[in-house]
């Protein structure tokens, strides 16, 4: 989601203390990534978007588990639903719980990889304090028994900037990205300063009671959603970026910790806080990144593993909750990523996508209330209709 209007403005104080002690050897690595460029490959997938479920305020996480999916409300409302997208029960209310400002509240759902068998289910909200909250609920019997238990509460210095994207990896750790706690260009060095939790990315184990969160990754903004690809384990940041550049950062798969995505010395490939950027080579850059012509807030989706449209196969899918295009990215023979339009305009201001079991996409219309289905377009000549929409077919 975009920041606050509020929060846009001239402050860019900076106070980080530079972090010279990682391990440039595996930054570098990756730092090698390819930036994406160059046209646009001819003939993208074609794609539509079918509607799903609608009626929400302000849906922002949605986790499809072997009987459900579950799905967040920003004010704090989780929903279950059948697979299909009908059959919709109210679980939980934390609304009075949540703060309100426009990116707080329920930020984020994730449910554990042995969901199936011990029901546990982890919520990412700001409380009324405005700090970054870890809670796990027990489902049992398709609702939420018993009391909120708290991992992690995060002080946050400003309410923009919560981050709100959990994820287990493949290494069955669970990954939150908390945000370099807000204001307008990270005034406070969070995201440098390799002693805060803010502007990194954090996992825990949760299998080990009383486990505390490791750093995996520092130089991040705002990792609203991330995500791992389920084929190969590779890792996907979309970092909201500041005035001028929205980014997409990768890392691949078990990829060791310490990687610097830049973040305030950097925004996107470009200098921000550190005019003489270029000398710090342990800086890695997005694989592709774009402009505020095009959009004002990176919304991140997965890398599309389903089997209804093929010609996605391999594809990370993404959008920008301004101006709510479809894209794609995808790496040419060439070893560059490039980006696809899947669809110029979708009519929705996306703050997520989820992945079912099967790998298919939806996007969450944040203003719309709605979540639609990612689907193959209909051939040339004929108009999508309900038989169409395979989330409504047994
Ligand atoms: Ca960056």
């Amino acid at each position: 989601m975009p920041d606050a209007p509020e929060m846009h403005g001239p402050a860019r104080a900076y106070t980080a203390s530079v972090v010279r002690a990682l391990a440039c050897i595996l930054a570098c690595a990756a730092a090698a990534a390819v930036r994406a460029s160059g046209p646009e490959p001819a003939a993208p997938p074609r794609v539509a978007l079918a509607p799903w479920a609608e009626g929400f305020e302000r849906p922002v996480g949605l986790a499809f588990g072997p009987r459900h999916a579950w799905l967040v409300e920003q004010g704090g409302r989780l929903w279950r639903l059948a697979h299909d997208g009908t059959g919709r029960a109210l679980v939980l209310d934390l609304s009075e719980r949540v703060s309100r400002g426009f990116e707080q509240g329920l930020l984020g759902v994730a449910l554990h990889p042995r969901f199936a068998e011990n029901g546990r289910m982890f919520l990412y909200y700001t409380d009324r304090e405005g700090a970054v909250v870890l809670a796990e609920a027990r489902v049992a019997g398709g609702t939420v028994r018993g009391r909120l238990r708290r991992w992690l509460r995060l002080p946050q210095p400003a309410a923009n900037h919560n981050g709100g994207q959990l994820a287990f990896g493949p290494d069955g750790r669970l990954w939150l990205g908390p945000g370099d706690g807000g204001g307008a260009g990270d005034p406070w060095g969070n995201a440098q300063d390799p002693r805060s939790p803010l502007g990194k990315l954090l996992r825990l184990d949760v299998d080990r009671p009383g486990a505390r969160p490791e750093v995996w990754a520092l130089g991040l903004r705002n990792p609203w959603r991330f995500s791992f690809d389920r084929a190969t384990g590779e890792l996907w940041i979309a970092d909201v970026g500041q005035d001028r550049r929205e980014e997409i950062d990768r890392a691949p798969a078990g990829h060791p910790k310490g990687l610097n995505y830049g973040w305030n010395l950097k925004e996107g490939s470009l200098c921000f806080a550190d005019p003489d950027c270029a000398r710090r080579r342990d800086l890695v850059d997005p694989v592709f990144e774009y402009g505020h012509d095009e959009g004002c807030s990176v919304t991140g989706g997965f890398v599309y593993r389903g089997r209804a449209i093929p010609a996605l196969r391999g594809v990370y899918v993404f959008s920008d909750w301004c101006t709510g295009p479809l894209w794609g990215l995808k790496r040419g023979a060439d070893g560059r990523w490039r980006r696809l339009v899947l669809m110029r305009r979708t009519g929705t201001h996306p703050s997520s996508f989820a992945e079912d079991g099967a790998g298919e996409l939806y996007l969450l219309d944040h203003r719309g209330g709605r979540v639609l289905r990612i689907v193959p377009a209909a051939p040339s000549g004929e108009t999508p209709g309900p038989s169409q929409n395979p989330a409504r077919t047994p």
